[in-house]
C-alpha cells in the first residue's frame, strides 16, 4: 500500500523538492500552504496522486477544517512533513519588527504544533507513523540580526525532541532536519522581495538545493523500521555554521 503524506509548505522551496521527492517514490502526498495558484498547479502536473490542501497554518480553526475535509482514502496519514516557515527581516534585535516576529513565531513554532496536534494523534491511534520537522543550522546559535528566527528554529529543535520523548512507547519516528544555506524563495521573502538583496546571499558559494533536503527526508522516512533518524545537519560544503561561511569573491 502507498504511503500517504502531508506536507506543509509544498508550494515552493524545500517542501515542494520534498513533495517531488516523495511522489517519485511512490507515495500520495497532501500538498498545502496558501498559494492556492501553485497548489493547483501541482494538482494538474501529478493528478491523483496529490490531494490540495489551501490554508495557513496560523489559522488552527482553518487548519482543523481543512484537515478534517480529507475524504476517507486521504485520511490515514504516515509522514507529516513540518516544513512551512519563513524569516523576515535582519536587524538588531532591539529593533525588530514586531510584526514580523508575530509572524515568524506563529508560522514557523505554533503552526508546527498545530499540525502536530491534529496529525499526530491519528498515527498514535493507528501504531504508525513518521513526523519530519524543518529546522534549521539556525537553531543551533543565534547570528547577527536574526536573533528571532534563530530563536524560532532553536524552538522546532526543543518541540521535535520533545515529541520525540513523548512518542518513545510507540512506534512512530521524529526526526529534525537542520539545513544550511538552500537557494530557495527564502531570502527574497526575508527582505521582504528585495530580490538583489536576497541574491546576494548565495553569491560567491554553491549553495544547497531543495533536492538536496528532499534526498536527506527521502532517507528518514526510508530507513528500517527500527532506525530513527533523530537528527540531520546538511550545510553548504563552505559554510561551518550559521555565521561561518567562505565566499569566493
Ligand atoms: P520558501 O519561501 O521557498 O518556502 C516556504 C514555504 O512555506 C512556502 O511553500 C510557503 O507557502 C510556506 N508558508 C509560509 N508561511 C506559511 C503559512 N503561514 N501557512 C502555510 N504555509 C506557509 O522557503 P524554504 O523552502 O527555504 O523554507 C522552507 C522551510 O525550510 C522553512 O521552515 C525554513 O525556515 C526552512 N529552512 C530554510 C533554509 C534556507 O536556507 N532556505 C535553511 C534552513 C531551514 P505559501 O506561500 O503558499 O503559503
Ligand atoms: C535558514 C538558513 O542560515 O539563512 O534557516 O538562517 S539561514
Amino acid at each position: 500500500m502507498e504511503k500517504i503524506a502531508i506536507v506543509t509548505g509544498a508550494t515552493s522551496g524545500i517542501g515542494e523538492a520534498i513533495t517531488r521527492k516523495f511522489l517519485s517514490d511512490g507515495m500520495r502526498v497532501i500538498i498545502t500552504g496558501r498559494s492556492s495558484e501553485k497548489l493547483d498547479s501541482l494538482k494538474v502536473e501529478f493528478g491523483d496522486k496529490v490531494h490540495v490542501l489551501c490554508f495557513d497554518v496560523r489559522d488552527r480553526e482553518f487548519t482543523k477544517l481543512a484537515l478534517d475535509s480529507l475524504p476517507e482514502k486521504w485520511r490515514d496519514i504516515d509522514i507529516l512533513v513540518n516544513n512551512a516557515g519563513l524569516a523576515l527581516g535582519l536587524e538588531p534585535e532591539f529593533e525588530g519588527n514586531f510584526d514580523d516576529w508575530d509572524t515568524m513565531i506563529d508560522t514557523n513554532i505554533k503552526g508546527l504544533l498545530t499540525m502536530t496536534r491534529y496529525v499526530v494523534p491519528c498515527m498514535v491511534k493507528r501504531g504508525k507513523g513518521h513526523i519530519v520537522n524543518i529546522g534549521s543550522v539556525a537553531g543551533d546559535a543565534a547570528y547577527a540580526n536574526g536573533a528571532v528566527y534563530c530563536a524560532s528554529k532553536a524552538a522546532v529543535k526543543t518541540l521535535t525532541d520533545g515529541l520525540r520523548i513523548d512518542l518513545a512507547n510507540t512506534p512512530i519516528r521524529v526526526t529534525l532536519l537542520k539545513p544550511g544555506l538552500v537557494e530557495t524563495n527564502f531570502s527574497n521573502v526575508r527582505f521582504h522581495g528585495d530580490t538583489d538583496r536576497a541574491a546576494n546571499v548565495y553569491k560567491g558559494i554553491t549553495p544547497l538545493t531543495g533536492d538536496d533536503i528532499a534526498d536527506a527526508a527521502l532517507y528518514a522516512v526510508k530507513a528500517p523500521e527500527h532506525v530513527q533518524i533523530a537528527e540531520i545537519l546538511i550545510l553548504a560544503t563552505h559554510q561551518a555554521n550559521g555565521s561561518t561561511i567562505v565566499r569566493k569573491v
